[in-house]
């Protein structure tokens, strides 16, 4: 069976920190809109501790397929396709639509060596965490210089740029 190209999609502070005590240290406005607007349409492959990060009033997340992968057998995740393996979640989506992988850093580790393209958001913060991206090896390229490499900032002051990778 064909299965989808994946891409990568997160947010880090300077240090790496994706999230901490199962949530995601700040809240940025423009970067959540970036990520509903480059991931519509699409298959979200998210591990359980995201999918239950997720408010529950925007779980599933909407206009996207969403893939949870849990190891529990009797997992239920309304709205939602539940899966065993990273393997079976490539499987399980539309070969016809864009496969992101949403996090967190369990699946991040264990899906960046599939991916063809890595969307990152770095936030200029010095927080706490438990959860971290993944390591962005050589083979990785940053692509989307321009416009899109500039800081933007949030309307408390947090500086965060988008970069693109591509292999
Ligand atoms: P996670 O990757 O979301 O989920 C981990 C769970 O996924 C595991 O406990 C297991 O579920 C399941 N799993 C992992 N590998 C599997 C495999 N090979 N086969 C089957 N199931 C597998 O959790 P996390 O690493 O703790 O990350 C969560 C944190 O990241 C939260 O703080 C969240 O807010 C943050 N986050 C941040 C961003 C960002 O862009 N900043 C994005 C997403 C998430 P079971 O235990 O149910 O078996
Ligand atoms: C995850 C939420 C979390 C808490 C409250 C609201 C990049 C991000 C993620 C994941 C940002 C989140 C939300 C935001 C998305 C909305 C629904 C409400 C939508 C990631 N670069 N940034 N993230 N929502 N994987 N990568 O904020 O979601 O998309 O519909």
């Amino acid at each position: 069976m064909a299965t989808p190209s994946l891409a990568l999609i997160w947010a880090q502070t300077t240090a790496g920190v994706i999230g901490g005590a199962g949530a995601i240290p700040w809240h940025i406005p423009g970067e959540q809109r970036r990520f509903k607007e480059l991931t519509a349409g699409g298959t979200v492959i998210m591990g359980r501790a995201t999918w239950e990060s997720l408010p529950a009033r925007v779980r599933p997340l909407p206009g996207r397929d969403n893939i949870v992968v849990t190891r529990q057998t009797d997992f239920r995740a309304d709205g939602a396709t539940v899966v065993h393996s990273i393997e079976a979640a490539l499987q399980a989506a539309d070969p016809s639509r864009q496969a992101w992988c949403i996090g967190g850093a369990q699946l991040y580790a264990q899906t960046i060596g599939m991916a063809d393209r890595l969307e990152v958001t770095y936030v200029e913060l010095d927080a706490p965490g438990d959860a971290y991206a993944p390591m962005i090896g050589a083979e990785w390229r940053e692509s989307g210089e321009g416009a899109d490499a500039a800081w933007l900032e949030s309307p408390e002051g947090l500086r965060y740029r988008f970069a693109r990778y591509l292999r």
